[in-house]
């Protein structure tokens, strides 16, 4: 993300008016940047114009930064870091700067873009009971989204009858669209929440709820605030967006061995159609664990083999209960043949837009590209063992067929 920020140091022999600065929020193209400037630092010049010679600049961005642990952090001045309450990971900026991270835990506030949410104790595991709240607040008035990327996130799974989370919940409170309750094992996930533009937003709480029987959690949670005009702002209405031609996207606490399909699920998964893509394909991931493919387990007993349902054909099982809807899903093989038939909720345990137990490739030419993702608050004795979804996408060009 092209959060630019920008800090001048001028090196001289025996002027340096480094350190000076402020910071501020300016326009460039689309974007809005927090921007740091050497604040006074003009002035001066246009007062020392004769000495404008004798001044090198460097510049460098408060990006993101690598450090020397391999963790992420933003690159800023050491003393910006230090009064923000951050840890140097490491040189930045040709040591210029520090990578900063940034981490709160449990009654914490988050003020500061990249921020991490981390367990109590963190790296060490957190095997405790209660509830663990930060608030998150707006850097900037055209702040629209919040963006939470699971770097770590382990807590306690559901309940293994009917998959609800009873034990360990994070929740979201404020924010839209509303984030349904998860828990298990969720790292490399991520959602979005939408607040209101403007200073006076409502309050976003991100809680980690344990409760229960003793369990070795983890959680590092990576919080980025999306001003309304980024490239990457979340489509209106998307609990999660995914940016780029092919990618993979898991329903919560989906896991090939220990996973299961979380209940009382419903939220909008979002994939950017990218630039002359006019169709999305997906395809069920890879299971390298099972004797069977359980990479879409929706519904049915998922200990058998379980053909895929479909809601719009003379089956018996219309996916009442769980389905994940794709817009006019149709299967690849049959779109040249003729305008098929297309059906838009799918479940069982396999993943086709038609009734079989072999794993086809979905087209689906709809946009902006969606998936609606549902369950309901039963398992048990119908559904066994769900493990969710698993999917891979591809964009699919625009051509005579997919216009
Ligand atoms: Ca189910
Ligand atoms: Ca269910």
């Amino acid at each position: 993300m092209n959060w630019t920020g920008f800090y001048q140091i001028c090196i001289c022999g025996a002027f340096c008016l480094a350190g000076i600065r402020g910071e501020t929020w300016m326009q460039n193209g689309e974007n809005n940047y927090p921007r740091q400037k050497a604040k006074g630092v003009e002035n001066s010049f246009s007062r020392m114009g004769r000495f404008l010679s004798l001044f090198t600049f460097v510049q460098f961005d408060n990006q993101a930064c690598t450090g020397s642990n391999g963790e992420n952090g933003t690159c800023v001045s050491q003393t910006d870091c230090q009064r923000k309450g951050g840890t140097s990971i490491g040189n930045c900026a040709s040591g210029y700067g520090v990578c900063c991270s940034m981490t709160v835990k449990c009654g914490g506030i988050v003020r500061e873009n990249g921020t991490f949410f981390v367990n109590e104790g963190y790296p060490d595991l957190y095997n405790g009971v209660g509830s663990c709240q930060v608030t998150l607040m707006k850097i900037n008035p055209v702040v629209c989204q919040f963006r939470l990327d699971f770097d770590v996130m382990n807590i306690m799974g559901p309940e293994t009858i009917n998959h609800i989370c009873i034990n360990d919940q994070f929740i979201v409170s404020g924010g839209n669209p509303s984030a349904p309750a998860i828990c298990g094992r969720n790292d490399g996930n991520h959602l979005y929440i939408a607040v209101e533009k403007g200073p006076s937003a409502s309050p976003v709480s991100l809680n980690v709820v344990t409760t229960g029987d003793s369990f070795q959690r983890s959680w590092k949670i990576r919080i980025t605030q999306i001003p309304c005009s980024s490239e990457v702002k979340a489509e209106n209405g998307c609990l999660q967006y995914f940016t780029g031609v092919s990618g993979q996207i898991k329903s919560f606490n989906y896991d090939l061995t220990t996973g299961r399909q979380l209940s009382n699920q419903d939220y909008t998964i979002c994939v950017r159609a990218e630039r002359n893509f006019c169709g999305i394909q997906y395809t069920q991931c890879v299971d390298n664990v099972n004797t069977r493919y359980q990479s879409f387990t929706l519904s049915g007993n998922s200990n058998q083999a379980v053909p895929s349902m479909v809601g719009s054909t003379g089956n018996t099982n219309f996916c009442p209960n769980d389905y994940l809807i794709i817009p006019m899903a149709t299967n690849v093989d049959r779109v040249v043949q003729s305008r098929s038939p297309t059906v838009d909720r799918i479940c069982g345990g396999t993943f086709s837009a038609d009734v079989t137990q072999t794993p086809t490739t979905v087209l689906s030419t709809v946009r902006p590209f969606l998936l609606f993702f549902h369950t309901d608050s039963t398992e048990n004795p119908m559904d066994q063992e769900n493990k969710g979804f698993c999917l891979n996408y591809v964009q699919q060009p625009c051509t005579n067929r997919l216009q």
